[in-house]
């Protein structure tokens, strides 16, 4: 048995996060999925107190919130190393995970994404209109200091990949499959090549909703 197992809800980009790093590691993982309406359950109560994915449980080891998984990853498996040595573009990395985290993620992800992807598809629901068109923009802003913090790099630290590209790339992934990235992503050719060069990892390839919700159903 693999002595990777992490726990996650099939298309969660923050669970995608840790699946493509283990990827990027080429290490074997296990996938425990987690059924959505599960989440506030004692039983995964007891794997993450507040109610959310991923978790990752390593030979007894349970960890949760994906920035303290990717870098425990990256110490726990240095190589291909994912964290810049140099002081500047680790800030940078730094960073830029924390807009994913704060300013990506609240107010807009949880939003747009929301109600443009994960309301209708998978619970039925209807996109609120007005919830997307408030949280506009902030994304704007969002998106628009993404571009900036890229710039002319391959990638979000400089010329490696690193956990900054891991983290935000499932997350902007999902607004590539929206109306509104025609105003948000696709005016910034930067980001889209980025994006495109993230998309076509293998590591990405292997984490889609779909090939995540395959791999749930054979767990
Ligand atoms: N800060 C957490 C956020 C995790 C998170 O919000 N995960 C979402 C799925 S992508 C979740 O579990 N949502 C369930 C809920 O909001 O109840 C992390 O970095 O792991």
């Amino acid at each position: 048995m693999s002595e990777f197992a992490v726990h996650s809800i099939p298309g969660s980009p923050f669970g995608r996060s840790v699946l493509a790093m283990l990827e990027e590691k080429k290490k074997p993982y296990r996938l425990a999925p987690v059924a959505p309406g599960t989440l506030k359950t004692p039983e995964h109560l007891a794997l993450h107190p507040f109610g959310r994915v991923p978790v990752l449980v390593h030979n007894g080891f349970r960890l949760y919130e994906t920035q303290a998984i990717l870098r425990y990853l990256d110490r726990v498996l240095p190589q291909p190393a994912l964290t810049p040595t140099d002081m500047k573009r680790a800030a940078r990395m730094d960073q830029a995970m924390n807009v994913n985290d704060w300013y990506l993620f609240h107010g807009v992800g949880n939003v747009i994404i929301f109600h443009r992807v994960i309301g209708p598809q998978v619970l039925g629901l209807t996109p609120d209109e007005e919830a997307i068109k408030a949280a506009m923009p902030k994304a704007h802003a969002v998106f628009d200091e993404l571009a900036n913090l890229l710039g002319e790099q391959p990638y979000f630290a400089g010329d490696q990949l690193s956990l900054a590209d891991l983290l935000l790339a499932p997350a902007v992934d999902f607004f590539t499959m929206i109306p509104e990235w025609t105003v948000l992503g696709a005016p910034h050719a930067n980001l889209v090549a980025w994006m495109q060069r993230m998309q076509e990892r293998p590591s990405l390839k292997a984490t889609t909703w779909e090939r995540v919700t395959d791999l749930a159903k054979a767990a």
